[in-house]
């Protein structure tokens, strides 16, 4: 682990909402353990263990039913302790692969029949060396074969030289953490508009309301700067929306966020029980068990 790295809470609290019964994570990782699953050497973080046990309990102790564990950057292109979790959750889990232009066929099939069901393109430039946007493009039509899609990892600064890219995908795109703005900046800033008027453009593109502990400067335990963007979405995108925990959190510096809080903002980004019922399950339940 590095020296500065942050490891996950040992003791979350219990969320004062409660879930609808069937809610789903649908943005968590596993890290390791290394000792069985090794860290890529390509990697730019090393991180705590993060085991599969961990994250089930985690979704039990929450109130959640289900898992889309997305493979995380310091596990590169091996899937292997994905593919174990997936294996491990009785059908309670789907996943978002990460994969190489030189994939075959046969080895996505082989991660289809494990739950994979998309694949994540990384541009925060902290996290990966860049990838030429023609490889990513050759993926996609492979992967859009097998009715998958993709997820796309960047920064709010990124996201206008992006457009084109975005517009050219031949599958639904899901975009994670509202493609992380600043949010000092408020929602009807035209860098945020931007998104909401991509969102608005493309009506496969989905977005992820997560990780108000990575976007807000406020901070813990409320995160009430972070609330109205992801509530902008989930009021104008309903059936566009996902939510996920992002435990074990890789890379937190700030803090290291309370998973019962972040539960806890569920209801203030969806603040009816049809939009909560949307966003935790079939939102997610369409994407990844439709
Ligand atoms: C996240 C965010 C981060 C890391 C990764 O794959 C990863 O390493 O996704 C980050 O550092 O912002 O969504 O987990």
């Amino acid at each position: 682990m590095d020296p500065d790295y942050l490891p996950f809470h040992p003791g979350p609290s219990r969320p004062t909402y409660t879930p609808p019964p069937g809610a789903v994570d649908a943005h968590c990782h596993v890290f390791g353990p290394a000792a069985e699953f090794p860290f890529a050497p390509e990697r730019k973080y090393t991180p705590c263990d993060a085991s599969k046990a961990q994250l089930f309990a985690l979704r039990d102790y929450l109130g959640f039913e289900r898992n889309v564990i997305v493979q995380a950057t310091c596990h590169g292109k091996d899937n292997r302790a994905l593919v174990d979790a997936l294996k491990a959750s009785g059908g309670k889990a789907r996943g978002v692969a990460s994969v190489g232009p030189d994939i075959t066929m046969d080895a996505l099939t082989e991660l289809h029949e494990a739950g994979v069901r998309g694949v994540r393109f990384n541009f925060v430039k902290r996290l990966v060396d860049a990838t030429p946007k023609e490889v990513f493009l050759g993926i996609a039509e492979k992967v859009a074969k097998l009715g998958w899609h993709v997820v796309v990892y960047f920064e709010a600064p990124d996201l206008e030289g992006l457009i084109p890219f975005l517009k050219s995908m031949p599958t639904p795109l899901v975009v994670d953490h509202m493609g992380r703005p600043d949010v000092t900046k408020g929602v009807d800033h035209p860098d945020f508009q931007r998104f909401v008027d991509l969102m608005t453009d493309v009506p496969t593109i989905w977005s992820k309301v997560s990780c108000p502990e990575r976007l807000s400067a406020e901070g813990p335990p409320v995160y009430s700067d972070v609330a109205p963007f992801a509530k902008a979405l989930v009021d104008r995108f309903t059936d566009r929306v996902l939510w996920g925990t992002d435990w074990p959190h890789p890379n937190m510096k700030s803090h290291m966020p309370d998973d019962g809080t972040l539960v806890d903002v569920i209801p203030r980004i969806a603040d009816t029980p049809e939009k909560q019922r949307a966003l935790l399950i079939d939102n997610p339940m369409r994407l990844y068990w439709g």
